[in-house]
């Protein structure tokens, strides 16, 4: 075994540390002549440089330090790139380690391999200037900055034996998520839970602003993290930034001791049976921005040091080979002598300070869908089923009739199924989910204050951040488990971009055939539009149903379940689905329930259906049809026909519950291929009857789902941005999703127009009361309160 802290090692280290500094700038500017053992020519050189240098040496510096700790403690550990756009940085550590040539074998061990290395990087038909699925060892999409540490964090749950070592630039560290995500130790489990590192990069620069973190001084920065639960360590390169024999033998005293400590706590933690809150090690490197590169621009300007070292940090390109003494005297300054064989191919020493196997960072399988990922063990829905004995006549809370199946599914699946949330797993009702499973909390608990808190929880929700609780949710699944991330309605908005990203991931990764597949990402978004009368206009907001529908791919479910039976119907699939994202809107109120769990089956399975028990139209075209989306619309839908079957006995009804609504885009449009041909469709809502579309979510979202089709005849209530502190009816009247205003237009659109003048006026009578009661007694109208589905619709036929 060698000696890791001998002067020999830390000197072959070096030498690994310029051969990756070597590949990375070799990757932003070359095509051709990678080893430079011709004169550089123009044809050598990209016509366009692009990528990103000021990250690149101090990360490859940390990624050396890891290799030596990896195979020094035998460690299995992991790499995030949180500064992002430095993608050099995993490519050409992965390239040095074997691991790059063995997923890609073009990119092969020797001088033409090289060349396809530097090639291809931001290059059209090539890879990514960041981290990025494509990239070995990634389990980052590094674009959007601001997630690296809830990423590390969700996949270390569970994973008592990994650690997750996370490169954060100090730009980055500014984010809010960022800000937030140093909360992430307050809910690791020494015990349970694997441990994060998080290498702070202070390079003291942005794009072209100084950062903040930078400069605050080491007795700040020591309070601040201190005071946020860490023990930093520091090491600074400043004095002479070239005096690497010294920084490096800083940096590995300074990780020895940095790994030791983790072993410490998780041994004491382990042994004792010990949970108590560690204040965990996490490094600080204070080294400069473009780190070993040209050290001043052509007017003199420092680029070493500064923000102009941030993307190219020299003017050479294909175009203007003027400077290219600046580029071949730098890539020289790395020894490219020492580093690589005649033919190419890296020197056996150098590869020697890399770990073996999947102990590579690049292979950590935890990096490429999980450590021995299984699918989950799921009890049968129908054994938490609402008893359906007659339609509307029960009332749920869907919700906490779900939270029970959650709690089984927790119960068979102990390490690998887990629920995040802001603070709102109470509020939106799991209260069996809590009660048994608690919320993972390592803070003391000072009960009876607080409730249902425990150090080993499978809820983590007692960080007010949507940012983490997805973002650990995301870790959690890109590392093969299973979970759900529930929020109210409006509030997922703040972590719209961060579904966005995680989209992009699963679409490019899909693509790499090397890549495992994952369990999908489970958006619960309760609380919602409707049902915030007591928080009003500010708690509504429906968009991200139209946010997600707008990537047109097979990638992204929404299912709106329109009672408990449908929602357990619903989170049954969405939970064994493989790589999507699923977006399930769910009411947390009292509602009444509709459908048998038979019912919701069938109803999820296809998508939609036609509901016998809510239609009289037999085999013949009806007057018109109702189409629902939701709690609300559907309870709204089924009054309005009440109403209208009431004054219109002779009217044909049909009635049709949407619980995938992306099933009603065309199939084949976008990149889609589940949604109904147009015969399909036709057979549900006809070519030529009213179809009054009643749903959840704003209008032009689902205008957009129908409007290839042949029937025009829609009139959409959705949510048009209208709300208050009000009633629960209210809300829907503000929305004229409510009864009145539906039967309303609907009974315009049909046959009966002309009869239907004393019908609407009684409606708009209806409307008027309602309007003046709830300002004199603060609740709902009696017609509304106490209304049922009578059934009478179908009381005289022989549907079921
Ligand atoms: C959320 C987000 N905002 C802005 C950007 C644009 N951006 C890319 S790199 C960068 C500066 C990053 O600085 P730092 O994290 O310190 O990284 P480094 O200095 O190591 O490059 C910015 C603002 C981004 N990628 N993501």
């Amino acid at each position: 075994m060698p000696n890791y802290d001998s002067k020999d090692y830390l000197e072959k280290m070096n030498r690994y540390w310029n051969a990756a500094n070597y590949l990375s700038v070799g990757q932003l500017f070359l095509r051709d002549n990678p080893l430079l053992k011709r004169d550089l020519v123009a044809d050598d050189v990209k016509i366009k440089p692009i990528g990103h240098w000021g990250t690149i040496a101090s990360q490859n510096f940390m990624y050396t330090h890891l290799n030596r700790v990896i195979k020094k403690y035998n460690l299995n550990m992991f790499y995030i790139e949180g500064s992002g756009h430095g993608g050099q940085v995993m490519v050409s550590n992965s390239y040095l380690d074997g691991s790059y040539s063995e997923i890609y074998p073009r990119i092969s061990q020797n001088e033409t391999g090289l060349q396809r290395l530097f090639k291809q990087f931001s290059f059209s038909g090539g890879i990514a200037s960041h981290a990025a699925p494509e990239t070995p060892g990634s389990m980052h999409e590094g674009g959007e900055l601001g997630y690296s540490i809830s990423h590390g964090t969700g996949a270390i749950l569970d994973n008592p034996d990994v650690i997750a070592a996370v490169e954060i630039g100090d730009g980055e560290a500014e984010t809010g998520p960022l800000a937030a995500s140093w909360f992430s130790n307050k809910f690791i489990n020494p015990i349970h839970d694997g441990a994060v590192l998080p290498m702070l990069n202070l390079n003291g620069f942005k794009i072209s602003n100084p950062t903040i973190l930078s400069r605050m001084s080491d007795k700040d920065l020591t309070n601040y993290f201190e005071g946020m639960g860490w023990k930093p360590y520091f090491v600074e390169t400043d004095g002479d930034p070239k005096d690497y024999e010294r920084v490096h033998q800083t940096m590995a005293t300074t990780m020895d001791t940095i790994i030791e400590e983790i072993k410490a706590i998780q041994k004491h933690a382990r042994d004792n049976n010990d949970a108590t809150l560690p204040h965990w090690p996490m490094l600080v490197l204070r080294s400069p921005k473009g780190w070993t590169g040209p050290r001043t621009d052509l007017d003199g300007n420092p680029i070493e040091g500064s923000f102009r070292a941030h993307q190219v940090p020299i003017p050479v390109s294909a175009g203007d080979m003027t400077h290219k003494d600046m580029l071949i005297s730098w890539l020289k300054s790395y020894h490219p002598e020492d580093i690589f064989n005649q033919n190419g191919s890296v020197k056996q020493e150098i590869k020697d300070t890399t770990p073996d196997g999947d102990q590579r960072m690049a292979m950590n399988p935890i990096t490429n869908g999980g450590i021995k990922p299984k699918p989950l063990d799921m009890p049968n829905p129908a054994d938490y089923a609402v008893k359906i004995d007659k339609p509307g006549d029960k009332e749920a809370q869907d919700t906490e009739v779900l939270s029970h199946f959650y709690t089984d599914i927790m119960k068979r699946n102990p390490t690998t199924f887990r629920g995040f949330g802001p603070d709102e797993t109470k509020s939106n009702r799991f209260f069996s989910a809590l009660d048994y499973g608690k919320r993972q909390w390592m803070e003391p608990i000072k009960t009876p204050n607080d409730e249902n808190m425990a150090p080993e929880g499978r809820i983590i929700d007692s960080q007010l951040s949507e940012h983490q609780a997805e973002g650990w949710l995301e870790g959690y699944v890109l590392s093969g488990r299973h979970g759900f991330f529930a929020s109210y309605e409006a509030f997922t908005r703040v972590i719209d971009s961060m579904l966005t990203q995680h989209y992009k991931w699963l679409r490019k990764a899909s693509e790499q055939s090397w890549r495992h597949d994952y369990p999908s990402l489970n958006v619960m978004n309760v609380s919602h539009a409707f049902q915030q009368d007591h928080n009003g206009y500010t708690h509504q907001d429906p968009g991200m149903i139209g946010h997600l529908a707008e990537k047109g791919h097979e990638l992204v479910n929404e299912y709106v379940p329109a009672d408990a039976n449908s929602l357990l119907a619903v989170m049954n699939s969405a939970l064994q689905t493989r790589e999507k994202i699923n977006l399930i809107v769910a009411s947390k109120h009292p509602r009444p329930q509709w459908f048998s769990m038979d019912q919701a089956e069938k109803l999820v399975n296809d998508g939609l259906g036609i509901i016998p028990w809510a239609s009289n139209d037999g085999n013949d075209e009806p007057d018109v049809i109702f189409a629902t989306v939701g709690t609300e619309a559907t309870m709204e839908s089924l009054a309005t026909i009440d109403l209208l079957h009431k004054a219109f006995p002779d009217l044909k009804v049909r009635f049709v519950n949407i619980v995938d609504i992306l099933k009603l885009r065309p199939k084949d449009e976008d990149q889609d291929g589940r949604g109904l041909t147009n015969d399909e469709f036709d057979k549900y809502f006809t070519t030529t009857k009213p179809v009054i579309f009643a749903f959840h979510g704003f209008e032009n979202t689902f205008r957009g789902l129908v409007y290839h089709r042949h029937n025009h005849n829609v009139s959409f209530h959705g949510y048009r941005e209208n709300g208050d502190i009000t009633t629960p009816f209210d809300m829907r009247v503000l929305n004229e999703l409510d009864r009145y205003h539906l039967a309303k237009d609907a009974i315009s659109r049909t046959k009966f127009a002309d009869q239907a003048g004393d019908f609407t006026s009684e409606m708009d009578k209806l409307l008027a009361k309602h309007h003046d009661y709830i300002r004199e007694n603060g609740t709902d109208i009696p017609e509304v309160r106490n209304w049922k589905w009578s059934g009478d619709l179908t009381k005289n036929l022989t549907t079921e």
